[in-house]
């Protein structure tokens, strides 16, 4: 029994659709006044551009945006991971939602939005993409979540959109997609040592050292970093490519270059460039970095997570092992990817391993029926 989700438009877990549409009609009225929080908190819209917020908020995340672990491991996002994934051009500071404590003001709840034009099957549509949901430990089961939710769900309705589509690694009615995660160690030894989880214990390190190794230099003739120049470029061999999938986003030039042209230690992005000037390929990964808490040699891991890639030229499994090879030379420790678009692939092949991890989509006042996670083109980071 959903409580909450159960009074929401999304399709009641178990039914089986065929049909195409929205499950509420218009915005028929949306609240003016904002939905009231428990007694002592107030809501605070989050301006992201003063650094003492980010900074708050990136403490907030990075001491709460874990589920359940042992806490050996833990996330640690950048202020430039939060700007790259939070500060769109088009973005509205509205939609970044947060909750603090009146007495001393500290943030201890936080929930996000960014436009997008997303289509799914036929059907295209602006929506609001929802990440980085996340409520304080000390506040968890209190039912803060549903009021950070229709909170937000207002302030999008407020601007006229009326869909949203977001991930999460919890089952809630209903996911569209059920995705895998998988991992293909860059560092082996290191992640056995911080027992990294999803990797299989038993492994014996000597034959996987040797399974694992990669070239040092890339192969693919042509390969080099996006430039802003070639943003055109990438745009076109993206949207070609994201045509083949039933759920996919519709980029304007605008935002290809903010969510692709590289930024340090954030997203990389190459492209591979045929000597008459065409680009015919392009494969993206972004960083999320984690801190190791009680160990005595490792303080931190890095983690290249597989973004956009598109082949016209280059066979997919050759580039991706070249973007394996670099994200080796980076520094990275692992290299992590949903089994989304035509990754299958190459992962077995790259020696990718599946984890146990699991990542739903879901789509918010949409009914359509489910997909396959090879027909998902839509990658939120
Ligand atoms: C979740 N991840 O089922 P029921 S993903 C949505 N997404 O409701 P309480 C979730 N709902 O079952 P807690 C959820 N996790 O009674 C739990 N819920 O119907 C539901 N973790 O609320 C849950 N971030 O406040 C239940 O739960 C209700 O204290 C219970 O807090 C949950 O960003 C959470 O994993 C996740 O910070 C905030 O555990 C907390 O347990 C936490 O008592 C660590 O809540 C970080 C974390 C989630 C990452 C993400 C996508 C979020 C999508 C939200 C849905 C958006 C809908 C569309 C809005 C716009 C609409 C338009 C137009």
């Amino acid at each position: 029994k959903y409580l909450f989700w159960d009074t929401q438009p999304v399709p009641k877990l178990g039914d089986s659709i065929t049909t195409h549409g929205p499950i509420l009609q218009g915005e028929s009225s949306v609240h003016k006044e904002p939905y009231s929080l428990p007694q002592g908190f107030s809501w605070d819209t989050l301006d992201l551009s003063s650094p003492t917020v980010l900074t708050e908020l990136c403490t907030l995340l990075n001491e709460n945006y874990v589920e359940e672990d042992d806490n050996t491991i833990r996330f640690s996002f950048s202020l430039e991971y939060l700007q790259w994934a939070l500060q769109l051009p088009n973005g509205l500071a509205q939609w970044h939602c947060g909750v603090r404590v009146d007495t001393n003001k500290k943030l201890v709840g936080f929930i996000a939005a960014v436009p997008a034009r997303i289509r799914v099957y036929e059907m295209e549509k602006l929506m609001a993409q929802v990440k980085f949901l996340c409520v304080h430990k000390k506040l968890r089961l209190k039912r803060m979540t549903p009021v950070l939710i229709r909170e937000l769900t207002r302030r999008v309705n407020q601007q006229g959109f009326c869909q949203a589509v977001y991930t999460a690694s919890v089952v809630l009615p209903t996911p569209l997609s059920s995705c895998s995660y998988w991992h293909r160690p860059l560092n082996l030894r290191k992640l056995m040592e911080v027992s990294y989880p999803g990797l299989r214990q038993n492994i014996n390190l000597h034959r996987p050292l040797k399974l694992n190794r990669l070239s040092e230099v890339t192969k693919t003739p042509g390969l080099r970093p996006m430039i802003k120049e070639d943003v055109e470029g990438i745009h076109s061999l993206l949207q070609t490519n994201l045509c083949k999938f039933h759920l996919s986003p519709m980029l304007s030039l605008q935002e290809a270059e903010q969510w692709l042209l590289p930024r340090e230690n954030v997203i990389d992005t190459y492209v591979v460039e045929q000597d008459d000037g065409t680009l015919t390929d392009v494969v993206s990964f972004y960083s999320i970095s984690s801190r190791v808490l009680n160990h005595p040699v490792h303080t931190g891991l890095r983690a290249a997570h597989l973004f956009y890639i598109a082949s016209t030229a280059t066979d997919p499994g050759d580039l991706m092992e070249d973007a394996l090879v670099l994200a080796k030379s980076k520094g990275f420790d692992i290299f992590c990817a949903l089994d989304v678009m035509d990754n299958k692939s190459f992962l077995k092949k790259l020696k990718f391993s599946i984890s146990d991890r699991s990542l739903h989509y879901y789509l918010y006042n949409w009914t359509c029926p489910t997909m396959s996670p090879d027909k998902v083109g839509l990658v939120l980071p």
